[in-house]
């Protein structure tokens, strides 16, 4: 046989009555539509099982080739926390005050963001994604992976998911360039940060944009979309 010939095992999935099928997926519509990416943070820690199973959920994600392309860090030191908040600042202020064009300023004026982040140390927990752009094998030889970005986000948007049927929030943060936290969380060069997540309760009070999502007919095309 050779080596590579692929091994297949049974799957059974469960199979619903249709009315039940259709009750699912608008139960989990009417609980993942009341998530809300969220900036300000009780220090409330949440049980730390929370963050392995959301971690556990994100890897049951499917990846090019199999070849699961992630890494999770988490951070709950709070000096720790307290380093990545000044190194994100720092790039965060240039950012904002050069980088970002009038457009990306405009853009991001309804979402009420500005280059303070205190959502970094008011998190109870970080948790940050590092993709491996290449895997390292036997004596250190470079694996090639496939379609990271689109692996990784996969994971990443299961691990939101999960937070959010757990009652936690958490927030898509991208402070641009990410380099320093490859540098303070040490790690190697085959892995980029990809997301940070800050992860945790809603402060008391918590607000958020007030925002809407795009309809349902205009996300959607049936067929090849001429008439109806
Ligand atoms: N990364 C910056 C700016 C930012 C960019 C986008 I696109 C957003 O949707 C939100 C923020 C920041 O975190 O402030």
């Amino acid at each position: 046989m050779p080596e590579n010939s692929p091994r297949f095992i049974p799957y059974r999935l469960d199979r619903f009555s249709e009315d039940d099928m259709v009750r699912r997926g608008r139960a989990l519509y009417d609980d993942v539509s009341r998530r809300r990416s969220v900036r300000s943070f009780s220090t409330d820690v949440p049980p730390r099982e929370c963050i392995e199973y959301a971690i556990r959920v994100a890897g049951t994600a499917p990846s090019g080739a199999h070849r699961q392309p992630w890494r999770f860090v988490i951070v709950d030191d709070p000096e720790l926390k307290r380093a990545i908040r000044e190194a994100a600042e720092e790039e965060e202020r240039v950012s904002y005050h050069e980088r970002f064009p009038p457009e990306w300023l405009a853009a991001l004026a309804p979402l009420g963001t500005t280059w303070e982040k205190a959502h970094l140390t008011d998190a109870p927990v970080l948790v940050v994604v590092f993709k491996e752009s290449y895997g390292v094998g036997v004596k250190g030889k470079r694996v090639t992976n496939y379609y990271v970005n689109e692996s990784v986000g996969i994971a990443c948007g299961f691990f939101i998911m999960a937070l959010h049927a757990m009652g936690l929030a958490t927030l898509t943060h991208t402070p641009n360039p990410m380099g320093f936290l490859s540098r303070l969380l040490n790690r190697p060069p085959n892995e980029k940060p990809f997301i940070l997540f800050p992860v945790g309760y809603p402060a008391q009070g918590a607000t958020v944009p007030d925002l809407s999502r795009k309809p349902y007919e205009d996300i959607v095309q049936t067929n090849a979309g001429h008439g109806t």
